[in-house]
This record gives C-alpha cells, sequence and structure tokens, in this order.
C-alpha cells in the first residue's frame, strides 16, 4: 500500500512513520510513505506557497498552483486518480470503520493543510474525502495523517507480526478490550486475578468477554448500541446494570 502526503513539513511524516511497527513494515515493503514537499512546487524564488485571503481576514491561505502540480507529479505514474484525503477539523471523523475502508485502497494521498486554510477551489478539484481525527484544533494535518496511516497500516497483512492480533484488540465485536496481566503475579499488593493463572481456557474467555462487557458499560456505553452481542452478553449487561442500580 502507497501512501503519499503533501505537506509543508515532510521530515516531520518522515520522522513519525520511520519508527515503530509502520518504520518496519516500510523496511519489509509492506507499505510506502512518500512525504511530498509541496514548497517543491512554488514558482516562486522565496518559495512562497501561500498568500493574503481575498476579502480580508487574519491569516493566510495555501495557494492552489503549487498544490496542484505536487500533485499531478504523485499521479503521473498511476493509471487511475486515487482517493485524495484532506485533513480538516470540519470533515467527516475518522473512525476504526473508514480505517478498514482506506486499507482496501492501493494508493492513497493526504493533504495536509496549514495557516488559516488552502484554496477552496484545489480542494474542489483534487479532493475525494474531508476528514477530521477530532473536535479539537490543531495547528496542521500532519498529526492527523500520521494517526490515519498508523491506523490503515496495521490492517495491512503482513504488518502486525502476529496476524490474527488485528482482530482481537479493542473495537472488536465494538467493545473496548479486556485487561491484561503480566509477571510478577503479585505487584503492589494485587494479585493477577486468580482465573487468568488456572490455565481453564473456557472459563478465561468467559472472564475476558465479561470484562470487555462490564468496560465498555462504564466507560464508554454509546459503544454498546452498534455492538456484536449475543444473549449471554445481554444477560451479563442486565447483571451489572441492575446490581448498579441496586447500589443508588
Ligand atoms: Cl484532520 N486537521 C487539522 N488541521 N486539525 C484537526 C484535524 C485535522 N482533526 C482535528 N483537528
Amino acid at each position: 500500500m502507497n501512501f503519499y502526503v503533501m505537506t509543508l513539513f515532510p521530515e516531520m511524516i518522515r520522522q513519525g512513520v520511520g519508527t515503530s511497527i509502520t518504520g518496519r513494515a516500510i523496511e519489509r515493503g509492506l507499505i510506502d510513505v512518500q512525504a511530498v514537499d509541496i514548497r517543491d512546487y512554488s514558482k516562486d524564488k522565496y518559495r512562497h506557497v501561500d498568500d493574503y485571503p481575498y476579502g480580508g481576514g487574519a491569516g493566510m491561505v495555501m495557494q492552489p498552483g503549487p498544490i496542484y502540480d505536487c500533485y499531478q507529479d504523485i499521479v503521473k505514474h498511476m493509471e487511475r486518480p486515487p482517493r485524495v484525503v484532506y485533513m480538516t477539523p470540519q470533515g467527516r471523523v475518522f473512525s476504526q470503520e473508514i480505517a478498514e475502508e482506506l486499507s482496501r485502497e492501493e494508493n492513497l494521498i493526504f493533504l495536509c493543510g496549514h495557516y488559516e486554510g488552502v484554496d477552496e477551489r484545489i480542494l474542489e478539484e483534487i479532493v475525494t474525502d474531508h476528514v477530521s481525527i477530532g473536535d479539537y484544533v490543531l495547528t496542521g494535518g500532519e498529526l492527523p495523517a500520521m494517526v490515519m496511516i498508523d491506523a490503515i497500516s496495521r490492517l495491512v497483512p503482513g504488518v502486525l507480526s502476529n496476524e490474527t492480533s488485528a482482530q482481537f484488540e479493542s473495537f472488536q465485536d465494538g467493545l473496548l478490550e479486556y485487561p491484561q496481566y503480566t509477571r510478577p503475579e503479585e505487584f503492589h499488593g494485587k494479585r493477577v486475578p486468580e482465573v487468568l493463572l488456572s490455565g481453564h481456557h473456557a472459563n478465561i474467555e468467559r472472564w475476558r468477554r465479561q470484562k470487555s462487557l462490564e468496560r465498555t458499560l462504564r466507560r464508554r456505553p454509546e459503544l454498546l448500541e452498534h455492538a456484536a452481542l449475543d444473549k449471554k452478553d445481554r444477560e451479563y449487561l442486565d447483571i451489572l446494570i441492575n446490581s448498579s442500580n441496586n447500589k443508588e
């Protein structure tokens, strides 16, 4: 899978994705990340890529020309135009579902804005998806692009060492992950739950499922609306809800 990031801060992208699991995936040729400097497409001797907003107002706006030339340079060797994701707090909020959808693409381009924004005409011309990573304001689209590349890359076959581990983490079946423990058996007076030491796999599975349900109910109850729950799950949730009502 090939990621292209159009940015004013290519080093930030290279440093960010070049480390840890995404870094290893790049070395192994499972993904490729090209950070392309929009400034290289400026026609100006000072390498300007922004100008004052028409109509006045604070800040600067990124000009359409350098972004267009940068885009053309990226897509020139492609058979069909790829999806182009513009990182903006005005976009659709990124989710595991969007990560899964985008992980099926061969090529993806991210456009990172800076300053007060990007000339609307280039957005209309090349952008296919407007995506936000949450309701807060950031200084630029680079961190969001790295967040998305990370979330998408770990879904690419082979990127995680244990092929199955992407399936068993948070949000599987729409529930939060159960708690994990490792050695020592006792830490600061707290023992590892006995069931995990028992070697009884069916009991361990049931305990973990119950902890996932409990955690999701306490921390992110809205996730339960869309979670894949069976009859036993629903019965256990009823017990949890009733026992906490009784305490009040
Ligand atoms: Cl995707 N981009 C920017 N610039 N700011 C954000 C964001 C994205 N998501 C939240 N804030």
